[in-house]
């Protein structure tokens, strides 16, 4: 079969928002590479370097098979000098000197591991490492502070390091669905981020909340939080901040968005927790395996009118995210969770569905299943 990539080579677009990107692809020895050094560049706070390692990679994930020659990338967006020496040499020698070099190195192994826990950034997690500390168990005995998040990041440290699988997201999806039911009727719920484009895992589980009648959804998420209570092993609310602007604001607001929202850490009773996995006999037996797991859900509340928005930027994935509101930068607009504006026309294009804010960008509509940017 020689069905080469090359065919779409001409028309592959240079923004994640312009391609159709399928959860499974042919070249994940190679975007494994790229985008380990991506996470290395991320961890040296090299934001620019982290970007165009996962935009190399992007495209790689939609090509149509997988790379067998140098040739075959002719054309291609997105893939610099740098990114084809290490696709060069993984192709010829089977892998790259530079990603194994990386992926062995003292820094990117404890960053990799303090980086994990939940509440720990880069800074953090740096300044962490300048002071020795290389691992989430160093911390336990440091004199280190700790904020409230970062405690509980340490102290289920092993449980949110294991994947969560979609049988567990869809149970915590009914828990929340009958918390939402008993605060207010009508309130509906959608199951976002990565298990909405078709991951059977994920690191968290993301939901977004609202209500067909606009303002209803006011002040829901401390009476859901407060219903799931003992359900919850952390939680952080924090209220909507999102106005409006009369007149779009000379500096734009930032990406961060201001909705209701709730970060929290479940507390999944099994045996819906970890499924695939039924308690052993004998010795590692049920004494051992706690009756439940730990879970990082995340619950954001939007007004109906904004839904679209919310839906399109909490669905991801975080670089097709990246390139959307880039995209419409370039067409004169501006994009975030809450609303799209133009500054041409100074107005904000209202929309009620994903498909209609992709019309007002100009863009083919790519279906959640295809955002695997
Ligand atoms: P995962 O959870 O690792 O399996 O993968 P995702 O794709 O679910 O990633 P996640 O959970 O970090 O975020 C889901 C999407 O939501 C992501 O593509 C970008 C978006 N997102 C995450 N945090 C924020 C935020 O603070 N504001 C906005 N507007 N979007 C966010
Ligand atoms: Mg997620």
């Amino acid at each position: 079969a020689k069905s080469g990539p090359s065919a779409v080579t001409n028309t592959m677009g240079a923004y994640a928002c312009q391609r159709k990107t399928p959860l499974e692809h042919h070249n994940a020895v190679l975007t494994d590479a790229l985008l380990l050094l991506a996470e290395n560049a991320d961890f040296c706070t090299n934001e620019g370097r982290s970007v165009a390692f996962k935009r190399a990679a992007s495209v790689l994930k939609a090509l149509p098979g997988p790379v067998r020659r140098m040739e075959e990338l002719q054309g291609l967006p997105c893939l610099g000098e740098h990114c084809q020496r290490v696709i060069k040499e993984i192709l010829e020698h089977g892998a790259s000197s530079e990603v194994e070099m990386t992926r062995h190195s003292e820094h990117y192994q404890a960053m990799k591991a303090l980086t994990g826990i939940f509440g720990v950034g880069v800074k953090t997690a740096e300044q962490w490492h300048r002071a020795g500390i290389r691992h989430p168990a160093d911390l336990v005995s440091s004199e280190h502070k700790l904020n409230r998040a970062q405690r509980a990041g340490v102290e289920y440290y092993e449980h949110l390091r294991v994947p969560v699988t979609k049988a567990e997201a869809d149970r915590i999806g009914e828990i929340v669905k009958r918390a939402v039911d008993a605060v207010l009727l009508g309130a509906e719920i959608t199951l976002t981020g990565g298990f909405r484009r078709g991951k059977q895992t994920g690191h968290d589980v993301d939901f977004l909340i609202t209500h067909p009648d606009e303002g209803r959804e006011e002040g829901l998420l401390p009476k859901v939080v407060s219903w799931l209570e003992d359900l919850l092993l952390y939680q952080k609310t924090n209220k909507n901040s999102y106005l409006e602007a009369k007149e779009w604001p000379a500096r734009p607001p930032s990406n961060m968005d201001r909705f209701e929202r709730c970060f929290s850490i479940f507390k999944l009773q099994r045996p819906w927790a970890a499924l695939e996995e039924p308690p052993q006999s004998g010795e590692r037996g049920a004494a051992e395996t706690p009756g439940w797991k730990a879970v990082r859900v995340d619950l954001v509340v939007t007004p109906v009118s904004q839904f679209a928005f919310a839906l399109l930027g909490w669905t991801g994935s975080q670089l097709f995210e990246r390139d959307l509101r880039r995209w419409a930068g370039q067409k004169g607009m501006s994009l975030s969770s809450h609303a799209l504006y133009d500054c041409e026309q100074k107005r904000y294009l209202r929309a009620t569905s994903e498909e209609e804010i992709f019309a007002h960008l100009g863009l083919e509509y790519i279906p959640p299943g295809e955002r695997n940017a």
